[in-house]
């Protein structure tokens, strides 16, 4: 049997899968890196360039998630290495989540919750008013598979759609060419860009500022996307309003004021953590290694890569 290299956790059932067809060897372990044809791997450990160096035999490297800023295209495509991953059967997922942060932000979903459970509804009476997540301007940063789910999702709460991308899209929501306009005209900003670098810390001081003292700033793309300092920064003065942020710059690591602050929500990257779409996604994963290995062929390459395809 072939040899594979495992980076990361997978689940049972993408084990079960996989082992039939391969010898699953751990990266953290010994390995035969010469002997490794296919790689499994995450859109955060990506693939190390010790692996990419040593695994001089690799044909392809499949991740689990849409995001594949951790994988080095450009020393895949020099080695011939075809990278895939799993766009669109997370889509409805993100969005969902990205309600969920709104919802949580606008209607102080956390301290209600914790104003019913400590009893001070009763010794302190009712809890303070919170905003209307309905009616509001929304930006979105990055209109691409999964923007385009929240646009959808945003709609049953009468949503006025912005958006802001490098290119202007066919769709019937007011396109902005530059984000600091789109910050200066709406109520909510939602990453949902690539990380990168062409992104790398785009939502900056001056865009939250523009955001402003009532602006909410969602994050469910990459921590990158923001200036995270600038971002502590601005909700402690009160020049942008409040945050729900699924991301950040060094995960598991979150900023410890952040963890302070009662106008933000904090959530540990479940964008599309659900039993139903994490299997999904580890389907699709499995079925782009086995599809490479009886016919050279990927169901979702990475548009870096594609050129790779069936080569
Ligand atoms: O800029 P365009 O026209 O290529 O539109 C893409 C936009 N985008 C950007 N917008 C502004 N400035 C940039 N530097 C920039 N780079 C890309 O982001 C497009 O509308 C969107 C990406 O859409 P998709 O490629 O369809 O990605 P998907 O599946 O929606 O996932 C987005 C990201 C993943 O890469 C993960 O990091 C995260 O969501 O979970």
């Amino acid at each position: 049997m072939p040899d594979l290299l495992q980076i990361g956790g997978i689940t049972d059932a993408m084990r079960d899968r996989l082992s039939e067809r391969f010898t699953i060897h751990q990266a953290t372990g010994d390995y035969p890196a010469e002997a490794i044809t296919h790689i499994v791997t995450n859109g955060h450990d990506g693939v190390p360039a010790d692996v990419l160096a040593k695994c001089t035999n690799a044909k392809m490297a499949a991740s689990y998630g849409v995001g594949y800023d951790a994988i080095d295209t450009d020393a895949c495509v020099e080695r011939g290495i075809i990278v895939t991953h799993t766009p669109d059967v997370l889509n409805a997922e993100v969005a969902s989540t990205t309600i969920m942060l709104m919802l949580a932000s606008f209607r102080n979903l956390l301290a209600d919750e914790a104003h019913a459970r400590s009893g001070a509804w009763e010794t302190d009476g009712n809890a303070p008013l919170s905003r209307s997540a309905d009616n509001r301007r929304v930006g979105i940063l990055g209109l691409g598979r999964i923007g385009q789910a929240i646009a959808d999702k945003l709609k049953a709460f009468d949503a006025d759609i912005h958006y802001h991308t490098r290119s202007q899209k066919d769709v019937p929501y007011t396109y902005h060419d530059t984000l600091v306009g789109m910050a200066k005209a709406v109520e909510v900003i939602i990453c949902i860009t690539p990380g990168g670098p062409s992104t790398n810390k785009i939502v900056n001081a001056e865009v939250m500022e523009a955001l402003g003292p009532q602006g909410t700033l969602i994050n469910v793309s990459r921590g990158s996307v923001i200036d995270e300092a600038a971002m502590v920064a601005a909700l402690q003065s009160g020049k942008l309003g409040y945050a729900a942020l699924d991301v950040f710059e060094e995960e598991p690591k979150i900023p410890d004021a952040l963890k302070t602050m009662s106008n933000v929500v904090l959530l540990p990257h479940v964008g599309s953590a659900t039993v139903e779409t994490r299997a999904a996604m580890g389907a699709l994963v499995v079925d782009n290694v086995l599809s490479h290995l009886d016919t050279g062929k990927t169901l979702t390459p990475v548009p870096e890569t594609a050129h790779l395809n069936g080569s």
